[in-house]
């Protein structure tokens, strides 16, 4: 995208900055922060893009704090981001997918407190296929003498000052939140720069694409189950058929539907009762870009973005995209899984 006045591309460096000088009052501190993310988002890019020559490829030998095995580039994702944060010293703690407990970070009088999936998608890591980095920002929310503890950071994801992600599939890109719409830049490789593609990125009111792991079909309550049938009725006027996507890497997945409309699930069910996804580094932050573009995020009832958390790693089920599909998605929720309870 151009700057209408000089007629040049605008890098994400240039986009933070000119953001922040909307804001007299501003120190400054978000805008290093989501810096430091984007100079490590290129790291980590770079590292993707080479994966399978480096011999980077393959599991760790270990698993996470969720049981699942972890490759070599979840953890160096990690690290470059954790170490990225701790350069400017304005974040106290980092919450991690690969990390049980909080991080502390060397400033522990820092304001914010960053949550990340270092590798979103990372079974996908050594067949090519896209994955990405999920990172949503707080403020403390204890003075910032006082001792850091999970409680600081179990906010709703109303409270996030800033999140995003960077998606490496067939381009890096890069789409964040402040609040006030969302924006997209996309890396170009020759000159190492994420250069501003969208800086009001909507998603359309309604989509043609479902997307939910449907082998699950067997463990789901009866309404989503109404729901996908719904999606598959032949119906021209509203149309119907949708078209069944998934990726399996839910920024990709989630990518696709700001783009394209449509709906992402991830729902409970009797192998995941309260789903599979976690709220606070994969949930809130896709929610409140969704949210920002127009669109809708719910765990079958409410707002994602309401649900007071009481653990760092809790799951959640989520029904999110363009608002009439979630809506519709909604309804059917209430109407069957209703009619089951009181069977
Ligand atoms: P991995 O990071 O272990 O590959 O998990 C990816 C993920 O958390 C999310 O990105 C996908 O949408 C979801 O899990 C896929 O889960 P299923 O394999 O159960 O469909």
């Amino acid at each position: 995208m151009v700057d209408r006045k000089t007629n040049r591309v605008i890098t994400l460096e240039e986009y933070i900055i000119q953001a922040q000088n909307k804001f007299p009052g501003a120190t400054g501190e978000l805008s290093q922060l989501l810096r430091d993310i984007g100079l490590a988002a290129k790291i980590i890019s770079r590292e993707v893009n080479k994966a399978g020559i480096t011999n980077i490829l393959g599991e760790d030998g270990t698993t996470n704090v969720h049981g699942e095995s972890v490759k070599k580039l979840d953890l160096f994702a990690d690290k470059q981001l954790i170490s990225a944060l701790n350069r400017s010293e304005i974040t106290c703690m980092v919450i991690s997918e690969e990390n049980d407990g909080i991080v502390e970070l060397d400033n522990d009088g820092g304001k914010y407190i960053v949550y990340l999936d270092p590798l979103d998608g990372s079974s996908n890591i050594d067949v090519n296929v896209s994955i990405g980095s999920i990172f949503s920002i707080y403020m403390r929310k204890n003075s910032e003498t006082e001792q850091l503890s999970e409680d600081d950071a179990l906010q709703s994801g109303l409270k996030q000052v800033a999140a995003g992600y960077v998606l490496y599939g067939s381009s890096t890109l890069m789409a964040y939140t402040t609040g006030l719409g969302v924006s997209v830049f996309t890396l170009d490789p020759s000159i190492g720069e994420f250069i501003l593609s969208d800086d009001d990125v909507k998603i359309p009111d309604h989509g043609t694409i479902y997307s939910v792991n449907e082998g699950s079909y067997h463990s789901w309550d009866e309404g989503l189950k109404k729901y996908v049938k719904y999606c598959q009725v032949e119906d021209p006027e509203s149309s119907r058929p949708y078209k069944a996507r998934y990726i399996g890497s839910m920024v990709a997945d989630v990518h696709r539907t700001l783009i394209t409309g449509g709906i992402f699930i991830y729902p409970n069910s009797s192998q995941y009762p309260n789903g599979k996804l976690r709220l606070m580094y994969e949930c809130n932050p896709l929610s409140f870009l969704i949210e920002q573009a127009g669109g809708m995020a719910i765990d079958g009832e409410g707002r994602i973005l309401e649900i007071e958390p009481d653990s760092i790693h809790q799951r959640t089920p989520i029904f999110i995209g363009s608002k009439q599909n979630v809506l519709k998605v909604k309804e059917f929720l209430e109407e069957y899984n209703h009619q089951a309870i009181n069977a």
